[in-house]
């Protein structure tokens, strides 16, 4: 056999293997375990965005959002020292002071349902003013000589002691209409 015929033997049986039948459905059985495989491959995924919530954006740790933020949506008509930065809770006033029994009402929507409830703002007598975590947020609330429709007053005007130390949030109902 010449070296030309060689050659020729030698190209034809290597092109017939390559695209023998088999060696397709090899080919083709490798591409399909592979490709179903890969979601099972550990991939890197960023880390959680850490930033804070704008105002009436729910937390993403909680549904409802962090209630020592001015951003908590139970706040939206709130003017005052947030209890829940001062001792209390934004339910509960400090120890030692005492909850008005007038107050504030605002109606704010709860992001977590997307219902508008009825908020009370009590302000929290008797102690001296916290000083942390100002939030004045006007939503609804006009100015001050409207005093049936203000925000900033003070509502230890009611209780045995007139001096004003935090604001709560307590839902008092469903709100029906705005
Ligand atoms: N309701 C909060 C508040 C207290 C004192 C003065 C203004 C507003």
């Amino acid at each position: 056999m010449s070296r030309l015929d060689r050659w020729f033997t030698h190209s034809s049986r290597t092109l017939a293997r390559g695209t023998s039948r088999r060696g397709f459905l090899a080919r083709l059985g490798t591409a399909v375990l592979g490709g179903a495989a890969l979601p099972l491959l550990p991939i890197a995924r960023p880390a959680r965005a850490t930033r804070e919530p704008a105002p009436g954006e729910p937390d993403p740790g909680t549904p409802e959002g962090d209630p020592t933020g001015c951003g908590y949506w139970r706040y939206c008509a709130i003017d005052g020292f947030l209890a829940s930065c001062c001792g209390g809770t934004h339910t509960s006033c400090p120890p030692g002071a005492e909850m008005s029994p007038i107050t504030w009402l605002g109606t704010c929507r709860n992001p977590a349902d997307g219902k508008e409830y009825v908020i009370s703002y009590n302000d929290c007598c008797g102690k001296a003013e916290c000083g942390r975590c100002f939030c004045a947020r006007h939503e609804d609330d006009k100015p001050v000589y409207y005093s049936h429709k203000s925000n900033d007053i003070n509502w230890c005007m009611g209780s045995e002691s007139v001096v004003y130390n935090s604001t709560v949030a307590v839902v008092v109902g469903v709100a029906t209409e705005r």
